[in-house]
């Protein structure tokens, strides 16, 4: 390994870090500040006066020393140096001759790829991408206009079933819409999904997230994005979208068996969502610890204070006595059917003194489970009531009653409901009404006491509900009264000890009547078939996303190519190869150097390495060439590589000097983890090394 003495020039752009380095320049400058000697026939050799009169021969012609001492050796050294500068001379004119065909190559290029970018830029600006994008926000445009004026006209046509109805009725409608909905729903969301889908359709939505920060929840209309959600639910009916960020579900989940709150805000509503009749079950329990809620504790108690409220409405009336009559079945079913023989056989025992059949596991468990779905549905319902009720508490009141009965008629055609869920409705929450109501403690029909039909006069001149709805009423009575109630229903709908165990279960059981969807025939059909039947142009829409997405593709391409080859030619300004592009030709080559046990490898534009039989240590990402001082030393740098072991991260730094070809001459550590290289190389043989060496002609 050669010695390596670094110039003061170099020595300054030596990293902070590396402070032995930096120790010596110090040395090294104060020297050069002293007054000093000069060999008359060696230009470069400069004598400290100690070193003038000490007994040893250092200028050639021996004139440092007294007469006489030292003899005149000029002619062989000089013949030396002579011999070294001619190589140097030559050297320096390949690789002057080298780097002017190389810049002139790398200007050739640069001409030749700005062609080739001109020509790719007008190929970009000509792609119709925007035209296609207009187009297809106007069909998006079209639609949800299409859809909202639909849905203003259907409101229009129904204003008969909702204008006689007070503000707190009309949400009363909505609220219970959405519970038969829920109940109806195939759907395992906690939010009432089609009074979103009605909001929609008015164009309002509202997030989740927003009365989770400030205890109101924000309806935003106008905005661009009900327009996509409208447009995306047009197109994409099984993965419907109805909250404008599409962040949080409504009800909160919480976590039985981890301490751990590790929510990070990227569920989406329908994600892990606990009903939450897991929440009421659980807190029944005295047994198990209470569950853990995620920290947003007040929408909780909101949630659970709405439901309690909702379940102490009429209309749940006979929702609640079924949960409450179907877990005391269960219990009994449960405690008949035991994983245990003995019990059978005692069971078998009493069943042939009372003279009884034995009992039949399987239409038990058919029967527990029957009761459990239903369970799940009335759950679902309460959930869907209870979201919207909380959407009117937190909302802000700049909900008008024109748009809570847009609200109310679109609520009830997402819902898949029908005339006679709205009689029903009706029933519980009109007051004129409401004293008839169910009774599910008797064995008479629900339905008995609310039969036939009655009309009332809300609006002076006319009756109420209007004369469809009770059209399709008296016929829902008709056909009740017909059906009359099986013993076993009745019996069922018996509480305490007494309670039969059933062997199968009916609708009806327990007073509950389980939602039939709107049929075809029902009145209110005719009114919401033109919103129902409105699509948007499938195949256009397809068509137009497919060119887009192909375009958009395209263009992804062409600027990348337009990317790598500004990248190729130095960049837009023509200056990340160098001064006048001179590491074009040697761009992303590496050089390596043998020192010690190590080969050390510097690549341009890459990495620099340290490696050895069995590793390799990163040095640093290149960092760029700079050309520092005003003798024009050309430094490479490469910074942020491994770091030291109690010390800096690795740096490396490369001297280039002229030289007819371009190699890593010599390596060193002077500082721990500061490498620092030498290189030849034809960059270097510029003008101003020309004129340093005092070349005239090349
Ligand atoms: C390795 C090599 C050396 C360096 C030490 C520092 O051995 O990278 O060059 O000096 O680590 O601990």
């Amino acid at each position: 390994m050669r010695l390596f003495m670094p110039t003061i020039d170099a020595l300054v752009k030596i990293p902070p870090n590396c402070t032995h380095v930096n120790a010596f320049l110090a040395l090294a400058l104060s020297d050069s500040l002293l007054p000093s000697f000069q060999c008359p026939q060696q230009s470069k050799l400069k004598l400290p006066l100690s070193r003038v009169n000490d007994g040893i021969c250092d200028c050639c012609d021996g004139v440092d020393e007294p007469e006489g001492t030292c003899p005149d050796i000029c002619e062989e050294v000089l013949k030396e140096e002579r011999e070294a500068r001619a190589k140097v001379e030559s050297g320096f004119k390949v690789g002057y001759n080298k780097r002017k065909h190389d810049l002139f190559n790398f200007k050739k290029k640069r001409q030749e790829k700005q062609e080739e970018i001109a020509i790719l830029e007008e190929e970009l600006a000509s792609l119709p991408t925007d035209d296609l994008q207009k187009s297809l926000d106007r069909q998006k445009e079209k639609y949800a206009g299409d859809r909202q004026l639909l849905a203003f006209k259907v409101a229009k046509d129904l204003a008969d079933l909702v204008d006689g109805l007070k503000e707190e009725e009309l949400k009363n409608l909505i609220v219970h819409s959405c519970q038969l909905a829920g109940e109806l729903s195939e759907r395992s969301t906690t939010t009432c999904v089609p009074l979103r889908l009605a909001g929609l359709d008015m164009d309002m939505a509202w997030s989740e997230d927003n009365y989770v920060d400030s205890d109101e929840m924000v309806v935003k209309t106008g905005d661009s994005s009900t327009v996509d959600l409208l447009f995306d639910n047009a197109l994409n009916e099984n993965s419907m979208k109805w909250t404008l960020k599409g962040s949080r579900r409504r009800l909160e989940e919480y976590y039985e068996d981890t301490d751990d709150y590790d929510y990070h805000g990227d569920y989406t509503d329908d994600e892990f969502v606990e009903p939450y009749r897991a929440i009421e079950e659980d807190s029944e329990d005295d047994s198990k610890p209470p569950p853990k809620y995620r920290n947003r504790g007040s929408i909780i108690g909101k949630e659970k204070e709405l439901m309690d409220s909702l379940k102490g409405m009429v209309f749940s009336k006979s929702r609640v006595a079924f949960i409450d009559q179907s877990k005391e079945l269960a219990k009994k079913i449960d405690m008949l059917l035991p994983d245990d023989d003995d019990v059978y056989e005692k069971i078998e025992e009493e069943a042939k003194d009372e003279a009884e059949a034995p009992i039949d596991p399987v239409a038990y468990n058919m029967v527990k489970s029957t009761l459990g779905k239903t369970e799940d549905s009335i759950w679902k319902g309460f959930n869907w009531g209870t979201s919207a009720m909380l959407f009117f508490a937190v909302s802000p009141a700049t909900l008008s009653v024109e748009e809570l009965r847009g609200l109310a008629i679109g609520t009830l055609l997402h819902g898949n409901l029908g005339s006679v869920h709205v009689w029903q409705i009706l029933q519980s929450i009109l007051p004129e009404l409401v004293e008839t109501s169910f009774s599910p403690d008797t064995c008479a029909s629900p339905w008995a006491a609310l039969c036939p039909p009655k009309s009332i006069t809300r609006i002076k001149g006319k009756t109420y509900p209007p004369s469809y709805l009770m059209t399709a009423a008296e016929s829902f009575c008709m056909s009740q009264t017909e059906m009359a109630m099986t013993d076993e229903t009745c019996r069922a709908t018996k509480e305490g000890d007494d309670m039969t165990i059933p062997t199968s279960v009916q609708d009806g059981h327990f007073g509950y009547f389980a939602p039939a969807p709107r049929s075809m025939t029902d009145p209110l059909m005719p009114f919401f078939a033109p919103l129902l039947s409105l699509v948007a142009d499938q195949e256009e829409v397809k068509s137009l996303k497919q060119s887009i997405s192909d375009i958009e593709k395209k263009k992804k391409k062409i600027e990348w190519q337009i990317t790598d080859a500004w990248k190729d030619i130095g960049g837009k300004e023509g200056d990340q190869l160098g001064p006048s592009g001179e590491l074009y030709s040697m761009a992303n080559e590496c050089f390596s150097v043998v020192a010690g046990k190590y080969t050390y490898e510097v690549c341009l534009f890459n990495d620099a390495k340290q490696k050895d039989d069995s590793s390799s240590t990163k040095l640093g990402k290149w960092k760029g060439m700079d050309i520092e001082g005003d003798d024009g030393q050309r430094v490479m740098k490469w910074e942020g590589g491994q770091k030291c072991w109690n010390g800096p991260q690795r740096s490396a730094t490369v001297y280039v000097t002229c030289g007819p070809e371009t190699k890593l001459i010599s390596a060193d550590e002077p500082d721990t983890c500061c490498y620092v290289f030498e290189m030849d190389s034809h960059i270097a043989c510029d003008e101003i090394y020309k004129a340093k060496l005092g070349i005239s002609d090349v």
